[in-house]
């Protein structure tokens, strides 16, 4: 059988999921695929290159919130007779969802549970192997990590992929995978873009913190602040964890990214302020790039015509939050 597998690239879920993913058809040939929102597109379109010239019996998508645009891609590949699969535990848009349930074979969107990705996929393809259900557990740490706490190999992890990603090194993330599948997480190559990471963070980080802003929303703090080097989530966590250290509530943080044209907000879980899946989708609505995510995490895109973009962003935010959280006067 031929399978190519489409993954959620930026984090240790992703590449997790399809570690499994290969673990689980490894006597089949698998072809890996790594996207995000900002390459989605011609993602897909090399898949559906490959998939003219390899024939595929079967595509599974993985840890990816698919977007609108996507959807053509999608039922191109289903035209072509691949059986289609999709597991994730995003929140996903509605209307993409009802689109897509049509078109797939299996949807699986479990997003509600607290469950990395990969979780779902060992429990889907992997049950009662106890190598799939550690690694899944390193994805747990890195989806849901606990604030203050030490994230081990997750963190491990995701900081030799982002190494990866930022040097566009695609063939060692393909390596990683097939490394990953077979549990050798302390290999050479992974320490190595590893160790790498850790280098250029330090001074990242003293740069993000100087670009700090607190604004007071209805005695919320919100923290603004920008990095092209840390990715969204890592980024969130990282301002986060800082602020607590120096003595701040903070109670969300929001983040540009100013490469990928990207806004990631992180608030502390245990703080009902707002739920972030909703209010991105609806911001990414308002924006017109689309958004999404968990209760206590999300983020959105955005597409920029000046420097003054980050303001206007901000506003927005400010505003939404404002009369989010306003009673309703009748
Ligand atoms: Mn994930």
């Amino acid at each position: 059988m031929k399978i190519v597998s489409i993954t959620h690239r930026e984090d240790a879920d992703g590449i997790i999921s399809q570690a499994l993913i290969l673990r689980r058809f490894r006597s089949d040939s698998v072809l890996l695929f790594h996207a995000d929102h900002t390459n989605y597109h011609s993602v897909f379109k090399d898949v559906i290159e490959r998939a003219k010239l390899e024939k595929p019996d079967l595509l599974i998508i993985t840890d990816l919130s698919l977007k609108k645009g996507a959807i053509p891609y999608i039922e191109e590949l289903k035209r072509m007779g691949i059986h289609i699969e999709i597991f994730d535990h995003h929140k996903w848009d509605k209307e993409v969802y009802s689109k897509i349930e049509k078109i797939a074979d299996k949807l699986v969107i479990r997003d509600s549970e607290r469950k990395a990705c990969a979780e779902i996929i060992q429990e889907e393809f992997l049950p009662n192997d106890r190598l799939a259900k550690k690694l899944s557990g390193y994805a747990h740490g890195s989806d849901y990590p606990t604030n203050n706490t030490p994230r081990g190999i997750s963190l491990y992890l995701d900081r030799a992929i982002a190494n990866m990603i930022t040097n566009d090194k695609d063939d060692d993330l393909k390596r990683t995978v097939y490394l990953v599948s077979d549990g050798k997480i302390d290999h050479e190559l992974i320490k190595k873009h590893h160790d790498e990471r850790v280098q250029l963070e330090e001074e990242n980080m003293r740069e993000m913190i100087k670009t700090l802003e607190k604004e007071e929303v209805e005695g919320k703090n919100i923290f603004f602040g920008a990095s092209s080097f840390f990715h969204g989530k890592d980024a969130c966590f990282r301002v986060l964890n800082e602020l607590l250290k120096m003595g701040e509530t903070p109670h969300l943080v929001v983040m540009f990214d100013p490469s990928v044209k990207q806004v990631t907000l992180v608030r502390r879980e245990n703080d009902e302020f707002v739920d972030l899946s909703k209010f991105c989708v609806e911001m990414g609505k308002e924006i017109g790039l689309g958004g999404g995510g968990h209760p206590h995490r999300g983020g959105f895109g955005y597409k920029p015509k000046d420097e003054k973009i980050h303001q206007g962003v901000k506003r927005m935010i400010v505003d939404k939050i404002r009369r989010g959280r306003k009673p309703v006067k009748r």
